[in-house]
């Protein structure tokens, strides 16, 4: 159980009965933190810093409850003693990063555009940090909703994740109410263990490559099928068959209930930490206006129903009609799990959700997309390189690759300084992928062919079999990462470099 953390430090098992479950750690008077922090820190932390401060972030171990078992995972702590860091307007990123873990790590400040050299990935000329250091980083970041997760391993997967919230000056002027709502997908087996699983429930099939004319190939107990409507082929969904689906390191049965003004506007911030889930956002009875998408403003678009692929974000606004109660939901695509939030005015009570819907959701897709406008795009500019990736995968063994190649044993795509690029992202499989590039936002110009002056984000889905085209300026010189950020795929080889010439 405790490989997954290098066994360099002692996890307690789940159950074992020193620890509180939530519940009686909520009835011991503490206020209303879900997690029990890392408490011989907090206590030098918890003092309110100026804001021109060097900021204090700490990633360690926590303790949480989920379906009523304590389970330890990974967590990153601030200066208030929360999740995360929030910046104020022109406030820089100044922040020492001390790693209390009890192994070594390194934090990926996703979608924001450092150098290179803090981007947080494991170069060899950046190397995690050990257990015990603290690594300083220092960068003005860009505004939004953005998240930091580990790059190390598979910590990820075990919680290592935090929002990473960048105000506007706009935001603030703006009378709202903001809500974060983190996602993640939870198992109380390590991840070593998850990946152990995928391996071997696909050992003894067929060694035919995930791609190709409809072999329904599940992968095992938490895999489903489901039809891809424009090519009427089987797809494959959720790899991994999860404990539980957390929002804001909560269940459904017992989520976490936000108090807000009737007649409110609130603004939700919406961030899939999950490592390998996808979701559909539920707004229920209400109609939310989505004004940007991983940090970058687009024109608004309502909807009650929208997709969150791996590692994206949402900034949805939402009016509230009145006293009601309102549920969140984040349903798991291809299955009827879902987790979630409650928005509730003050004194109205919550009766329980159920923490399943009546249909399996379907496929996470490009409907979004498709109709998402940057408020600020690219200047018109034919590209000056265009890199084409194939997006391909086997099942047996289980292993994920571009252009045939898999990580870390690649081909940097190369670009330079000035250039305009264009990726061109074909995918030959009956997964979908979302792929995130490192230290640039880019902008989404083309649909499965379609041209389109889409969003600028930094992550968008692949759906199996389509094609999704996204052009960006080379203007931040480095090796950055470009990879699947479904966890499992990324590490089993699909991940590469994009790289400025020149770099030692
Ligand atoms: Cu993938």
């Amino acid at each position: 159980m405790e490989t997954a953390h290098n066994g360099k430090t002692p996890l307690r098992e789940s159950g074992k009965p020193t620890l509180l479950t939530r519940r009686q750690f909520l009835a011991s008077g503490v206020a209303m933190a879900v997690t029990i922090p890392f408490l011989p820190i907090m206590s030098a932390t918890a003092a309110p810093e100026p804001r021109t401060a060097k900021l204090r972030l700490t990633a360690g171990i926590r303790t949480l409850a989920v379906n009523g078992k304590p389970a330890q995972v990974f967590g990153l702590i601030g200066p208030n003693g929360k999740p995360g860091i929030t910046l104020s307007p022109g406030e820089r990123f100044h922040v020492d990063l001390v790693n209390r873990a009890g192994t070594s790590t390194i934090i990926h400040w996703h979608g924001q555009l450092p150098p290179w050299t803090q981007d947080g990935f494991p170069w060899p000329q950046t190397p995690p940090i050990p257990a015990g250091d603290t690594h300083s980083y220092d960068y003005a970041p860009i505004g939004g909703t953005f998240w930091m997760h580990s790059h190390q391993g598979m910590q990820e997967q075990s919680l290592m994740t935090a929002p990473l919230i960048v105000h506007s000056a706009e935001d603030m002027r703006n009378d709202r109410q903001e809500v974060v709502l983190m996602l993640h997908d939870f198992s109380f087996q390590t991840p070593d263990e998850l990946l152990a699983g995928l391996n071997k429930a696909n050992r003894g099939q067929s060694p035919m490559p995930k791609s190709g004319m409809g072999n329904d190939m599940n992968m095992g107990s938490g895999s489903m099928g489901a039809m891809n409507m424009e090519s009427g082929m089987a797809m494959d969904l959720n790899d991994i068959d999860y404990d539980a689906f957390l929002a804001n390191d909560r269940t459904l049965a017992d989520p976490e209930v936000i108090r807000t003004e009737p007649g409110g506007r609130v603004q939700l911030r919406l961030i899939n930490a999950a490592s390998a889930t996808q979701f559909w956002i539920d707004l229920g009875a209400l109609t939310g206006t989505v004004v940007a998408v991983d940090g970058h403003p687009v024109r608004p678009v309502r909807g009650t129903r929208l997709p969150l692929a791996i590692a994206q974000r949402l900034d949805v606004l939402i009016d509230l009609p009145g006293k009601g109660v309102y549920p969140i939901v984040a349903q798991v695509e291809g299955k009827r799990a879902r987790t979630g939030i409650v928005l509730a005015a003050s004194g109205a009570p919550v009766s329980r959700l159920a923490a399943e819907a009546g249909e399996n959701a379907p496929p996470v897709d490009l409907s979004l997309e498709g109709r998402l406008e940057a408020v600020a795009p690219l200047a018109p500019r034919a590209p000056d390189v265009t890199h084409r990736v194939i997006l391909a995968g086997a099942m047996a063994p289980y292993a994920w690759s571009l252009n045939g190649e898999y990580w870390p044993n690649v081909t940097p795509l190369m670009i330079a300084t000035g250039q305009r690029v264009a990726i061109e992202m074909l995918n030959h499989t009956m997964m979908p992928h979302p792929m995130h590039l490192h230290g640039h936002a880019f902008q989404v110009v083309a649909i499965n062919g379609a041209p389109l002056a889409g969003a600028v984000r930094d992550t968008v889905l692949v759906p199996p079999m389509g094609s999704v085209t996204i052009a960006f300026d080379a203007d931040n010189p480095g090796r950055w990462a470009f990879h699947c950020h479904n966890l499992y795929h990324m590490m089993t080889g699909m991940m590469t470099e994009v790289r400025y010439p020149g770099i030692i």
